[in-house]
């Protein structure tokens, strides 16, 4: 998905490495940047920098919702992002749906700081494939984040059409989501198709970009939805304090949320359809 390019990170030690059923797994030791996730030699994640990409993905949903009770996760299952689902009080369930048993198992043995919630009596698990777990949900969920990997491979059904038509009907009113949607120097057209599929499903659906070391070309994006077409989901709707925001984030804050949606001219118009 990244022609002619490459990220390369030192190994210290191989940690584990495995043929699941749906994937190449592997964690290293790395030199620098801690132990790192990879699944069919795409870095998932690493210890050092996780925090940008799981913070963001998870925070401009939560944020965006007033009071977010039920919450689902698709993919994810280093359990990062279920670590900052239970960071918001008001959150009373979180279900997290991975299709593959391997990376819960590699991460809660390896990548131990990503996978503390799986103790949380709020969480609970379901090993299965997303798309066909969210056929069984109507008006369930008030924020569902798809943590997946990239759409070659198990993942391609997330990035398709008709997943976009099941996670609307999952949602409550007012439901809101965010989804991994790639990086903007390599896959706009992707982005684009991606976007239009939205609009056309949900009345708010917006592009936002972290910063990230170890993703291709160091950033990744996220599609923001809702189902409420008033919320304006570039703005935080609940903020936390200064205080709270540096004691429980490391990335994300409520400046950082609005300035994540300001793009680049180049991506702004194609993904305006200009
Ligand atoms: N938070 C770390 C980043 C990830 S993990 C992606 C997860 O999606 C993996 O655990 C994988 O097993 C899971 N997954 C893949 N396909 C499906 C599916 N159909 N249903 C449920 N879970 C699935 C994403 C990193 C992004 C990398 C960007 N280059």
């Amino acid at each position: 998905m990244w022609p002619g390019q490459a990220m390369t990170l030192k190994v210290k030690k191989v940690l584990h490495h495995e043929k699941s059923k749906y994937q190449d797994v592997l964690v290293f030791e790395s030199t620098d940047y801690g132990n790192v996730l990879v699944l069919d030699n795409v870095i998932q994640c690493t210890e050092r920098d996780e925090f940008s990409y799981q913070e963001m993905i998870t925070h401009l949903a939560m944020n965006s919702h007033p009071e977010p009770k039920k919450v689902l996760v698709i993919g994810g299952g280093d359990g990062g992002v279920l670590r900052e689902v239970v960071k918001h009080d008001c959150v009373e369930e979180a279900v997290l749906c991975d299709i593959d048993e391997a990376v819960i198992r590699v991460s809660k043995q390896y990548l131990k700081d990503m996978s503390v919630s799986y103790e949380n009596p709020k969480v609970k698990v379901h090993i299965g494939d997303g798309f066909k777990f969210l056929a069984d949900y109507k008006n369930a969920f008030d924020v569902i984040i798809t943590d997946s990997s990239d759409p070659e491979g198990p993942a391609e059904s997330l990035f398709q059409a008709p997943y976009f038509q099941l996670l609307e009907g999952a949602l409550r009113e007012g439901g809101v989501i965010t989804t991994q949607a790639e990086n903007q120097w390599l896959h706009l057209s992707l982005i684009e198709r991606l976007k239009k599929d939205c609009k056309k499903i949900f009345p708010v659906a917006e592009y936002a970009y972290t910063t990230i070391p170890t993703y291709p070309s160091g950033q990744i994006g996220f599609m923001v939805c809702c189902k409420d077409g008033s919320r304006d989901v570039t703005k935080p709707l609940r903020k936390w304090t200064e205080e709270e925001e540096d004691t429980l984030c490391r990335y994300y804050n409520a400046k950082v949320h609005e300035a994540s949606f300001v793009l680049p001219t180049f991506a702004r118009k194609q993904l305006a359809g200009k």
